[in-house]
């Protein structure tokens, strides 16, 4: 019983030892729940509230504050609700977004990793945590196909902060005078990207002070990989500006249409002109361990720095997002600061093993123990079969939607990733003779279907506007708990919702 229980009488209260044991008993008891229902096929996927519904407080949920303490038995309700209310993304059906799934092994390490409450700026806190980085870090950089011992790297929040990291540091090499005198120091400069890229790079580039202006968008082919002639074309264009082009970011996985860009052809490029090659491979990273799909990436070897992120593809919990550097050492003149409370030179330890200066942050979290606890339970053959079981259910689905009326797919070729792009076309759309008045009306279709199966709670798969395309939804596949049967429902439940 805990509702005369506070958590003034939890450790490290005296005696607290056999109250704590009771509640974090109970605290795995609903997580255990939560789990088994994620993995329930029938559950529902959500349970969907509009956020006033949340801020006026629902049937004993409320998210107001207090100013006295709340029983622990409170506590433990505010537990349950907060995964009721929430979305299950481990949930077979959720096709929400790239990271989708809830990896057992992942979650332990997870909940150790939280337990532990360290930070990975030194090694002196967090030695176990550093050598685990640095081995991980060394495996990635050996399946990225680069030498042993030429490279370097870290764990980051995210793929938008890896791809920063690529531009700070690719611009600290070709103007080392940037970091003390800033861009007013430096030529104009401008970098490039596929006009399918991820709208990270322009984030960095605001933030980086190089201005969004100076990002130049590469045309890309029907499947949405950059035209290498393109590239050529928008580099000699920058340049008879009097821009100065130093940086090239190619996409191995676009976030809509998992394309991949010609890797070794833009490696080419890049070498012909003495630019940095990035390769944000944050999607289509987990594409290397996979035998099969690997030739997707060909040419990566070659690139100067690469966005990966295990959180995807590889189904670790978020957030696990690793920044890739070819040259070694980079990383740390780039953004060293050398605060003497945290790096001091003179510690007992081999000190290269503090990464906290190789960092945009101070401090930083441990987001590497769940990805090393699930390499060591898998296997990287056991990423291997689950990246290819995914790959398998998108061309499932695909062929499946070439047979079917009234769906349409985006693009008439094989998926090279996970992402399937389609329109359901219902009868009365389809008949509209007039093509501006049919696309007017099929936009609104995706927004549509997508809202009643949220109201419903029956299955989550996003969709956007792309180009002069109308909304068309976007399923994509991470999740090794997801079967051909869910993907059956996905598509029964689009038509039951869609049709007229
Ligand atoms: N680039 C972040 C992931 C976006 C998505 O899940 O669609």
């Amino acid at each position: 019983n805990f509702s005369n229980m506070y958590s003034s009488e939890l450790l490290p209260s005296r005696n607290g030892e056999k109250n704590t044991e009771q509640f974090l008993l109970e605290v795995v008891n609903i997580l255990f729940s939560y789990i088994k229902k994620t993995y329930d096929g029938n559950s529902k996927v959500l349970d969907f509230h509009h956020p006033h519904q949340l801020l006026e407080g629902l049937e004993g949920f409320s998210l107001e504050l207090p100013d006295q303490p709340e029983s622990l038995e409170q506590i433990l309700v505010d537990c349950r609700d907060t995964l009721k209310y929430g979305v299950k993304t481990g949930h077979p059906r959720y096709f929400n977004q790239l990271s989708t799934g809830l990896d057992i092994v992942g979650l332990a390490g997870e909940w150790l990793t939280a337990t532990a409450n360290t930070n990975m700026f030194t090694y002196e806190i967090a030695p176990v945590f550093i050598v685990m980085e640095k081995i991980i870090l060394k495996k990635m950089h050996e399946i990225v196909g680069w030498g042993e011992n030429e490279a370097d790297g870290i764990f980051s929040p995210g793929g938008s902060i890896s791809n920063l990291y690529s531009i700070l540091v690719a611009r600290y090499k070709r103007f080392p005078a940037v970091k003390t005198k800033g861009m007013a120091a430096i030529p104009r400069i401008a970098l490039f990207v596929s006009e399918h890229s991820h709208y990270s790079t322009q984030k960095a580039a605001a933030v980086l002070g190089i201005g969004t202006d100076y990002v130049i968008a590469v045309k890309c082919d029907e499947r949405g990989k950059m035209i290498p002639s393109e590239l050529e074309a928008r580099l000699q264009e920058a340049e008879k500006e009097g821009y100065i082009p130093f940086y090239v970011s190619a996409t191995a996985g676009t976030t809509v249409f998992g394309a991949f860009d010609p890797l070794a052809h833009i490696a080419d490029i890049c070498e012909k002109h003495g630019l940095w090659m990035h390769v944000d491979a944050a999607w289509g990273g987990g594409l290397l361990l996979s035998k099969k799909h690997s030739f997707k990436l060909g040419g990566i070897e070659r690139a100067n720095s690469v966005t990966w992120n295990p959180h995807k593809m590889m189904g670790v919990p978020l957030q696990c997002s690793a920044f890739l550097v070819r040259e070694k050492g980079l990383l740390e003149s780039c953004n060293q600061q050398c605060a003497a409370y945290l790096f001091q030179s003179d510690k007992q330890y081999n000190v290269d093993f503090d990464t906290g200066d190789k960092a945009i942050q101070c401090g930083r979290h441990v987001d590497i123990f769940k990805l090393w606890l699930m390499w060591k339970a898998k296997g990287s053959c056991g990423f291997e079969l689950q990246i290819n079981r995914c790959m398998e259910l998108a061309e499932y689905l695909y062929y499946k939607l070439k047979r079917r009326e009234n769906f349409q797919l985006v693009q008439n070729t094989e998926p090279e990733h996970t992402n399937v792009c389609f329109w359901y076309i219902p009868a009365s759309v389809k008949q509209i003779q007039l093509a501006s008045e049919r696309n007017r009306k099929l936009h609104k279709v995706a927004p549509k279907i997508k809202a009643m199966m949220m109201e419903e709670g029956t299955t989550m798969v996003s969709y956007q506007p792309y180009g002069d395309k109308v909304n068309f939804f976007r399923m994509v596949f991470s999740n090794p708990a997801t079967r051909k049967s869910d993907v059956d429902f996905l598509v029964e439940e689009i038509e039951r919702h869609g049709k007229d």
